[in-house]
Parts: structure tokens; C-alpha cells; sequence
């Protein structure tokens, strides 16, 4: 027994020291020490060993398994110190290699005239409110003076989502809900995605966006609305900036307008940019209408108000003449760069 013992103990030390990797070396743990391993064997078979002898071979095969358990635990970390060893040097970083450039990117056109809106409104006590892009008819239409049957309700020029609901034609019903909240004044504007069932050309995009504005309160006169966009016109196109008011006809808005820009390429002498007429048109406005003051729970007996709508790929066309609608959407990072 000692012999066979002897045999074993020989037999694993050498497949030890051969293991030259940490799965080999668990497989001379297995054919061993295993459930099925020899020297596991050799204590199944003490059954069969001479009982005065059973305490010595015992002890022996518990030496023996022992001395291997510790043998092995020895090579494992050895073989482990080994691959960690392999893996630093395969993984060496050279730190003198130059570092990767990171592009920096920068804000899009249509975000830089979109900032530039909001920083003059703010500077004139504005707040700026946003609302959803899937919108009730209620709100969209029906609230703004804009019956059933009315041409801008057609399924021709609105993406409707079901009878009742819309994606926003226009960015005014989240004014509409401003209003029936029921704080008053009122000074905002409310910038945002506006959808349209139009064909993609140099002017025109199923998706763009608008700025729309909303001033309540009590005396609110048309010349309040004149001064405000007077302002906003010179703050944006420059001081020598020239505003004309041309009647016009919004279902919102009694009396509207159109207001036009003297031309800030030619100053108003006429030019290409202005195609000769020395006007830029740029938005549209009006005192409130009564009716739409009364859908949104507001007395128009005691309060009045102003409107504008801007376009707002239109402001970023103008101040960074850009002659196609199109370039805005693309993408392009040659384009992007420029501005
Ligand atoms: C345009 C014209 C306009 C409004 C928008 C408005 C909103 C409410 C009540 C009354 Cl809640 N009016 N918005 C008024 C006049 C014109 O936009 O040409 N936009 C690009």
C-alpha cells in the first residue's frame, strides 16, 4: 500500500510540474483528487485493508493528498503570476503615442437664431413655454378662431393622427393652454416643431419650426405690438432697421398684419437679396381675437392682447443667407461648419 502510495504521489508531482497552463493543472487535480481520482480510489478501497492496518494507511493517504493539495496550490499561483505577467506586457500602453483629436461641435443654425429670439424676448420680460407636438384638434383649430370646414383644417395641408387629434399645425396652442390656466398677463413666446402636409423644396418642409408670441393684459394696444416687434426687428437685423405694418387676415388675430424688414443687405435701396424691393418680409401678428380670448376663459372686455408668428428657419435663412430651406436638415458637416 505504501508503495502504491509512493507511485501515486511520484505520478502527480511529475504531471504537476508539467502542467504548463492552469485548465492542465486542474485536470491533474481531477484524475487525482476528483471523485474519480486515484488517490480517492485508494480511500474507497480501505474497505479491504486489514482493520489493525486501516489508522496507518489512513494517515498515509491523508499525507499524501496533503502534500498534493498543497503542491498544487503552489503551481496555480505560479501559473496565475505567469498569464497575468503575459497579459501586461501584450497589453502595454505607449503614453508618448499622440492622443486621438476630439471634434468639438457647435451649435446648428437654426438653435443660433433660435437663441438669439429667445434673448432678446427674455430681455423684454418674456418666458419661454413649450407643448406638445401631437396636439387636440380643440387646441390646434377649434380654440384659435379656426372652425370645421375652415381650408387650413384639410387633410391636404394637416397630418391628422385621428378625427380629433393632430400634430400642430402652428405652435399657438400651446398658447392656448397658457391662457386657460388663467394667470394673467402674459408675456411669451412658445418656440417649437410645427408639421405641415408639404412637398420638401428650397422654402418648404413637412417639419419645421416656429416662434410664436403672446402678450396679455389689461390696455394692450396695437401700438404696444408695434413697438415690441419695432424692437425685436433691430435688435435682430441691426439698429438702422426699418418695420412696416401691411394689413393682412389671420382667423386669430383682428386686426393682423404682415410686417416686413428694410432690407439689411442694401438698407433699402433694392437689391438681389431683397429681390429689388428694399422689404424682407418676416412675420405675422395681430391684437388677439376676441372670440379666442373668450375660448380660453380670458374676459376680453377687461383684457387685450398681441400675437406674432415667426418662421424660424426663415430668420436663419435671412441672417445667414442661406438660399436653400433644405441644407438646414441635411446634416452635411461641411455645411454645419460654417456658421
Ligand atoms: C405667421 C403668423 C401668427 C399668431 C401667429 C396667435 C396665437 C394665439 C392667439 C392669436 Cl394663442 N394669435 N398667433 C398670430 C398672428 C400671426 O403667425 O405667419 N407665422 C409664421
Amino acid at each position: 500500500m505504501r508503495e502504491k502510495l509512493q507511485r501515486i504521489q511520484a505520478e502527480a508531482r511529475k504531471r504537476i510540474q508539467e502542467s504548463d497552463g492552469l485548465d492542465k493543472l486542474n485536470e491533474v487535480r481531477v484524475a487525482f483528487l476528483g471523485k474519480k481520482g486515484e488517490l480517492t480510489a485508494v480511500l474507497k478501497g480501505m474497505k479491504d485493508v486489514a482493520a489493525e492496518e486501516r489508522p496507518k494507511v489512513g494517515q498515509w493517504v491523508n499525507e499524501t493528498r496533503a502534500e498534493l493539495e498543497e503542491l498544487l496550490e503552489e503551481t496555480k499561483k505560479k501559473l496565475e503570476a505567469a498569464a497575468l505577467e503575459q497579459k501586461l506586457k501584450e497589453e502595454v500602453i505607449d503614453v508618448t503615442l499622440p492622443a486621438k483629436k476630439m471634434e468639438v461641435g457647435h451649435r446648428h443654425p437654426n438653435t443660433i437664431a433660435l437663441e438669439e429670439v429667445e434673448r432678446i424676448f427674455i430681455g423684454m420680460g418674456y418666458e419661454v413655454v413649450e407643448g406638445p407636438e401631437v396636439e387636440y384638434d380643440l387646441y390646434n383649430f377649434e380654440k384659435l378662431n379656426i372652425p370645421e370646414g375652415h381650408p387650413a383644417k384639410d387633410e391636404q395641408d394637416t397630418f391628422y393622427i385621428n378625427k380629433n387629434i393632430v400634430l400642430r399645425t402652428q405652435t399657438s396652442p400651446v398658447q392656448a393652454r397658457v391662457m386657460e390656466e388663467g394667470k394673467l398677463p402674459i408675456r411669451m413666446i412658445a418656440p417649437g416643431r410645427v408639421f405641415r402636409s408639404d412637398e420638401v423644396d428650397a422654402t418648404h418642409s413637412p417639419s419645421f419650426h416656429q416662434i410664436e408670441g403672446l402678450v396679455i393684459d389689461k390696455h394692450i394696444t396695437f401700438a404696444d405690438l408695434k413697438g415690441t416687434l419695432e424692437e425685436f426687428a433691430k435688435e435682430l437685423f441691426g439698429s438702422e432697421t426699418k418695420t412696416k405694418f401691411r394689413p393682412h387676415h389671420f382667423p386669430f388675430t383682428e386686426p393682423s398684419a404682415e410686417v416686413d424688414v428694410s432690407c439689411f443687405k442694401c438698407g433699402g435701396k433694392g437689391c438681389r437679396f431683397c429681390k429689388g424691393s428694399g422689404w424682407i418680409e418676416i412675420l405675422g401678428c395681430g391684437m388677439v381675437h376676441p372670440h379666442v380670448l373668450e375660448m380660453c376663459g380670458i374676459d376680453p372686455e377687461e383684457y387685450t392682447g398681441f400675437a406674432f408668428g415667426v418662421g424660424l428657419e426663415r430668420i436663419a435663412l435671412l441672417k445667414y443667407e442661406i438660399d436653400d430651406m433644405r441644407l438646414l436638415y441635411e446634416n452635411d458637416t461641411r455645411f454645419l461648419r460654417q456658421f
